[in-house]
């Protein structure tokens, strides 16, 4: 640090110059992050109530009301309107609580979890912290985990059963309303990382999408991460924790009762919190309502369907599967995901880069002149792919 600070309008030209080189939603080049660009008015709002501290909800009652109005609105949205909750950082912080929440439950030695393969790497970390031992089932060939190999999966160790509703990968929802059966006949707390898909399932039957049951509907539910910093439209950070029952949130809830309004009145991992992520959290529910929420969800179902359609006529790039929400997975047949991937960046396009695919992430900052471009960009990949591919790829079919 230097001895002497620099004026404001020094500091604001070094920002512009070195802060250049990030990209922006407003491009529409950013096709693969789950989040997306702010409201106007969720900038205003962030920007004049920057000080409300939530770890001091004493200093600001106000602010944490609405907190609790919050996860109210985000419990009636998941069929338990009595669900209690926190507003947290972000789906890492909620479902390092859902797993925290569920070891201390029971007093078992060596507590194991089932998660789905496709897991968020979340878990590994709220493993690896709680002294959890993480046991992975495979998924099916859509995506989605195998219900008989969880069940088979159960020791006496068994802490937590977890589903997901929206996978990292894909966006594949788990076959909840299964998962939901055998966590309530072993009673073991089933945990649904909702984390993407908490804002976007809930309208798909309206718009005629398929979409099983998925959240507290299902008896056998005990907790859902759902993540307004994703498709629940607030800025960063904000995810949401929701359990079933009380209880569940009192197993974590560590007391500070020195602090000017007394006790903390929510659970969470933080100590100081942004009571303007949740301040933001609560006035985007408001002001989409389930009306705005689902227009959204009808815009980002279509044009994903419309990149699906596209893709579907390429040659060397195809669609991994029919989309499930918002996500789309695409295979690149003659070259690693990580070649094509680092050709769309030198192009200007940030996707998503998995072992086996390339994922595109359809949120609301893109317009349907986005993906008709992106389609072209990689409908000329594709092609010249093809041209420079062809002869190798015939000689390894000659081989086979
Ligand atoms: N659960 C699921 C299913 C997720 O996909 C994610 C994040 C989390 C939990 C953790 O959420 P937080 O990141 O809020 O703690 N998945 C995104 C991903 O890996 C995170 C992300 C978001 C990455 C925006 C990039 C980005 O630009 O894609």
């Amino acid at each position: 640090m230097k001895e002497e600070g620099l004026a404001a309008a020094k500091i604001l030209a070094v920002l512009q110059r070195s802060l250049k080189d990030d990209m922006t939603f407003t491009s529409g080049r950013i096709m693969g992050s789950m989040c997306t660009e702010p409201t106007r008015f969720a900038r205003l709002l962030y920007s004049k109530y920057l000080e409300r501290n939530l770890g001091d909800p004493g200093l600001f009652p106000a602010t944490a009301r609405l907190e609790s109005e919050a996860i109210v609105s985000a419990g009636e949205l998941l069929n338990h309107p009595n669900a209690h909750g926190s507003i947290v950082s972000g789906g890492t912080e909620a479902n390092i609580m859902a797993l925290w929440s569920a070891r201390n439950e029971t007093k078992i030695e060596k507590p194991e979890a089932i998660v789905p393969a496709s897991v968020h790497h979340s878990f590994n970390k709220a493993a690896d912290m709680l002294g959890i031992k993480l046991i992975s089932v495979p998924t099916d060939e859509r995506g989605r985990v195998q219900a008989s190999r969880v069940k088979a999966a159960i020791t006496a160790n068994t802490v937590m059963i977890a589903g997901i509703a929206g996978t990292t990968e894909l966006g594949a929802i788990d076959p909840i309303n299964e998962l939901s059966e055998i966590a309530a006949s072993h009673e073991i707390h089933l945990h649904i990382d909702a984390s993407f898909g908490g804002f976007v399932i809930p309208f798909l039957n309206d718009l005629g999408y398929p979409a099983e049951d998925f959240d507290f509907k299902l008896s056998g539910v005990s907790s859902i991460a759902i993540d307004p910093h994703k498709m629940g439209m607030a800025p960063v950070p904000a995810g949401m924790i929701l359990f079933r029952e009380v209880e569940m949130l009192e197993r974590i809830d560590i007391k500070a009762s020195y602090l000017a309004g007394g006790e903390y009145s929510k659970v969470s991992i933080l100590g100081t919190r942004p009571g303007a992520a949740a301040i933001v959290v609560w006035a985007t529910m408001q002001m989409l309502g389930k009306q705005g929420y689902r227009k959204i969800v009808r815009k980002c179902m279509s044009l994903t369907n419309l990149l699906y359609e596209n893709a579907l006529k390429m040659e060397n790039i195809q669609p991994v599967q029919e989309p499930m929400l918002n996500i789309l997975g695409l295979k690149t047949l003659h070259e690693s995901p990580q070649e094509v991937s680092d050709k769309l960046r030198e192009r200007g396009w940030a996707v998503s880069t998995f072992p086996r695919h390339l994922r595109v992430c359809v949120m609301p900052h893109l317009r349907k002149r986005h993906i008709l471009e992106f389609s072209s960009e990689l409908e000329r990949l594709d092609q010249k792919e093809e041209l420079i591919v062809k002869p190798i790829s015939k000689i390894r079919y000659s081989l086979l």
